[in-house]
C-alpha cells in the first residue's frame, strides 16, 4: 500500500478508470482513500479480497459502528442508511428482510415477464419512427420506475418525484449539503406517511401493503418501514436504468459484439452478465465499516474504518478474468460480483436480470439501425457520491422502428 487515493477516485471515476485502477491493484489490492474526506478509509480493488470482504462478518453494515462523529451525522440525516435490510447485521438483518423476501423469490419475479415486455414495447412505441432519442429519459429510467411502482403498488404517475428523491437520497450523507438531504427526506416522508395512512383501510397483496402490515404488527418501526420503501425505490430503478444505459453504450461502441448479439439473441442473458462485469451499475458495494481491528489483503484496517469494496475494479481483475478489458458477450466463465456476494447478495438481482434481458432483446429486435448520435468521447459519465456507475445521458439515433 502506498498512495492515499483522493476522494475523486470514489466520486469522479470518469470514462475509463480501469487502466489506472489496474496499476494500483498490481501494487496492492487495498489502498488508503480520503473518502469521506478526513476519515480513516480503505478502497479494496482486487476481486479475491473484495469477495472475501463481502463474506466477512467483521465488516459491519450498521451505521452504529462508525466513529461517533460520522455515526451521529448518518443517524440524523440518512433515511436510506437508517435503516433497512441493506444496512443491518444479524440478527436485525433477518427481521428487516423477512417481510419483503417472498416478493423477490425468482418464481414471483419470473411471473412479471409479460408485464415487463408490455412496458418495454409501450415505451418503444413512443419513440419516433426515425430520429433522435435520449435513451435514459425515454426508456432506461421510466422502465424500472414503472415496474417498481407497480410492484410496490404506488402511483406510477408520481414517478418523477421518486426519481428526484432517489437521485438526492442515494448520495452520501457525508458528501452533500445537509439541507439538500433534509428537504428531499421531508418530502419523501410526508408523501409516504400520507400514502400509507390512506392505504391502511384496504391492504392488498402488493409489496407496499406487506410493508404497512409489518409496521402494524410491530416487525418494523415507522422509520424502518419508510427506509425500506426508500431502498426499494432507489435500488429498484437507478441500478436498472444504469445497466441499460451502460450496456447500450458498450454495445454501440463494440459493433462486432452488437452484430453477434443481433444475430444470436439467445446470447442476451450472457451479454447482460458481461455488461454487469464490465460497467455494472453498482460501482461500489454499500457501506461497510470495520467493527474490530482486522487485516485485509495483508493491510491492517483499524476498527471504525470505512471499507469501500470496488465491484467495478473487481470486474477488471486480470487474476480472475482472461483479458479483462475485452468486452465479450459470450464470456464464460463470468463469475462477476456485480450483485455482491454472501448474506447481502442483491435481493433484486432476478428483477434486474429480467428487465435487462427483455430490454436488450426488444431494443435490438425492434430498432435495427440504432446508433450513437454523438461521438463516443462525448458520452459523459455521472460524477456523484452515490454507489452508482452511470451515464448523464445517451443520445441515440433511431433509423427504423419495427412493430411490437
Ligand atoms: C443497493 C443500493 C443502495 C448500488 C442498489 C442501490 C442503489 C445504489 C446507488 N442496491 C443496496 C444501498 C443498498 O444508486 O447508489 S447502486
Amino acid at each position: 500500500m502506498s498512495d492515499v487515493l483522493p476522494s475523486e477516485f470514489f466520486t469522479h471515476p470518469g470514462p475509463s478508470p480501469h487502466a489506472a485502477t489496474a496499476e494500483l491493484r498490481a501494487k496492492c489490492p487495498v489502498h488508503r482513500i480520503d473518502y469521506p474526506p478526513g476519515t480513516q478509509a480503505y478502497a479494496v480493488l482486487g476481486q479475491q479480497v473484495v469477495e472475501e470482504a463481502l463474506g466477512d462478518s467483521r465488516l459491519s453494515k450498521e451505521v452504529e459502528n462508525l466513529p461517533p462523529r460520522y455515526r451521529d451525522k448518518a443517524l440524523a440525516t440518512s433515511l436510506l442508511m437508517v435503516r433497512n435490510l441493506g444496512f443491518a447485521d444479524p440478527p436485525a438483518h433477518a427481521r428487516l428482510r423477512r417481510p419483503i423476501s417472498r416478493a423477490f423469490q425468482p418464481a414471483r419475479i419470473a411471473a412479471l415477464r409479460p408485464r415487463v415486455q408490455e412496458v418495454v414495447d409501450d415505451l418503444i412505441d413512443d419513440f419516433p419512427e426515425s430520429g433522435r432519442i435520449e435513451l435514459l429519459s425515454a426508456f432506461a429510467l421510466p422502465l424500472p420506475l414503472i415496474v417498481i411502482c407497480e410492484y410496490l403498488g404506488i402511483p406510477t404517475e408520481d414517478r418523477t418525484l421518486f426519481q428526484k428523491w432517489g437521485y438526492v437520497l442515494s448520495q452520501d450523507p457525508f458528501h452533500i449539503p445537509e439541507a439538500t438531504l433534509k428537504e428531499s427526506t421531508d418530502e419523501f416522508v410526508d408523501y409516504f406517511t400520507e400514502l400509507t395512512a390512506r392505504r391502511r383501510g384496504n391492504l392488498t397483496d402488493d409489496l407496499m401493503s406487506e410493508l404497512v402490515r409489518a409496521r402494524d404488527e410491530g416487525v418494523f418501526s415507522e422509520r424502518e418501514m419508510l427506509s425500506t420503501t426508500l431502498l426499494l425505490i432507489i435500488a429498484g430503478h437507478k441500478t436498472v436504468a444504469n445497466m441499460i444505459g451502460n450496456g447500450a453504450a458498450l454495445l454501440l461502441t463494440h459493433p462486432e459484439q452488437l452484430d453477434r448479439l443481433r444475430a444470436n439473441p439467445e446470447l442476451v442473458p450472457s451479454a447482460v452478465e458481461e455488461i454487469l462485469r464490465y460497467e455494472g451499475s453498482a460501482s461500489w458495494a454499500s457501506l461497510r465499516v470495520a467493527a474490530e481491528d482486522m487485516e485485509l489483503g495483508q493491510v491492517n484496517i483499524p476498527k471504525g474504518s470505512f471499507v469501500h469494496l470496488s465491484l467495478s475494479a473487481a470486474g477488471h481483475d486480470a487474476e480472475v478474468y482472461d483479458d479483462p478489458e475485452r468486452f465479450d458477450v459470450t464470456r464464460s466463465p463470468n463469475r462477476h460480483l456485480g450483485f455482491g456476494h454472501g448474506a447481502h447478495f442483491c435481493l433484486g438481482a432476478p428483477l434486474g436480470r429480467l428487465q435487462g434481458e427483455v430490454a436488450f432483446t426488444t431494443l435490438l429486435r425492434r430498432l435495427p439501425g440504432l446508433e450513437l448520435a454523438v461521438a463516443p468521447e462525448e458520452i459523459t459519465w455521472l460524477a456523484d457520491s452515490s454507489l452508482s456507475r452511470g451515464l448523464e445521458a445517451l443520445p441515440l439515433r433511431v433509423r427504423e422502428r419495427l412493430p411490437r
